[in-house]
């Protein structure tokens, strides 16, 4: 399982002010914070600004003050390839790009930039055309025309991080299943792709949200879930990766269980 540390995410409110700021100690601290608590990758996303040249040029400070204190690639979340490129030259080692979508704009921009740098890309399964379709079979098919679209580029399936999309469960109470259903189907007919979520959304409007999170993580896993966008420092939820592994059995020996038992991750 690959953690991607939520955190650094301008739409809360903090850390809009902290990159407004250029409070470089601020933001450095959530970078070890969430490295020290096993995240493979950092999320990063500047918030909404009026323009994309300045979400770039949060960029341009963001990723060298983040890659100073942590050995750990940046996940580049932002609806604009300018702002993209701009991280991408910047980053040392292999970025993953958050993300890209059915639209033929956005693959004719994100690809190229994919290819060039190596990079992975999450992959939503949503387009202009389609909207972020209500049953699987939907979701599906544009994964399918995602896929075709990477591939004619060059890029490696294993390099494609499908996002079935979690949408709240107090608007659609089927939402979690469409969601579960979609990564079990993506995974049996996109394989080598890979799949990846940030769960969170799937409590929005519910009370004690983590409860729900802590479960649909598990479930998720079992559908095929490769990688999570989640917050590492919650330990609860960091404490359920070794356990979800040993029960899906893949965890010989139970060698990963222990470790984590002995290293005192199940002490909350
Ligand atoms: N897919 C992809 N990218 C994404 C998402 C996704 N990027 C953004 C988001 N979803 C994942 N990131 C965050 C970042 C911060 C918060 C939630 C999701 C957040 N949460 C509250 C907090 O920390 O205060 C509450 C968290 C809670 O109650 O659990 O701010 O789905 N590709």
């Amino acid at each position: 399982m690959e953690i991607i540390g939520e955190k650094i995410n301008a739409t809360r409110k903090n850390i809009e002010n902290a990159i407004r700021e250029r409070d470089a100690s601020f933001i450095q601290d959530l970078v070890r914070k969430q490295a020290e608590a096993g995240a493979n990758y950092l999320d990063v996303n500047s918030g909404m600004p009026l323009y994309p040249e300045e979400e770039a040029d949060d960029f341009a400070w963001l990723v060298p003050l983040i890659q100073e204190v942590a050995d750990i690639p940046i996940c580049i979340d932002s609806a604009y390839p300018l702002v993209i490129e701009t991280a991408l030259k910047l980053h040392q080692g292999r970025a993953m790009i958050n993300s890209v979508n059915g639209d033929p704009k956005s693959m004719e921009s994100i690809f190229p930039l994919a290819k060039q740098y190596e990079c992975k890309v999450i992959a939503l399964t949503s387009s202009r055309e389609a909207g972020i379709p209500s049953n699987s079979t939907g979701r599906l098919k544009v994964a399918e025309k995602i896929a075709k679209e990477a591939q004619h580029h060059g890029i490696p399936l294993e390099n494609i991080y499908f996002d079935p999309l979690v949408l709240p469960l107090s608007t659609d109470h089927k939402n979690a299943a469409v969601f579960l259903e979609t990564l079990r189907e993506i995974k049996a007919s996109l394989a080598p792709a890979r799949t990846i979520s940030g769960l969170s959304n799937i409590s929005y409007g519910l009370p004690k949200r983590k409860r729900v999170n802590h479960a649909f993580f598990v479930l998720a896993v079992e559908c095929g879930m490769d990688a999570a966008i989640l917050d590492p420092t919650d330990r609860e939820i960091m404490a359920m990766v070794p356990v979800t592994e040993l029960l899906m059995g893949k965890d010989p020996d139970c060698a990963e269980y222990l470790i984590a038992y002995r290293e005192g991750r199940f002490n909350i």
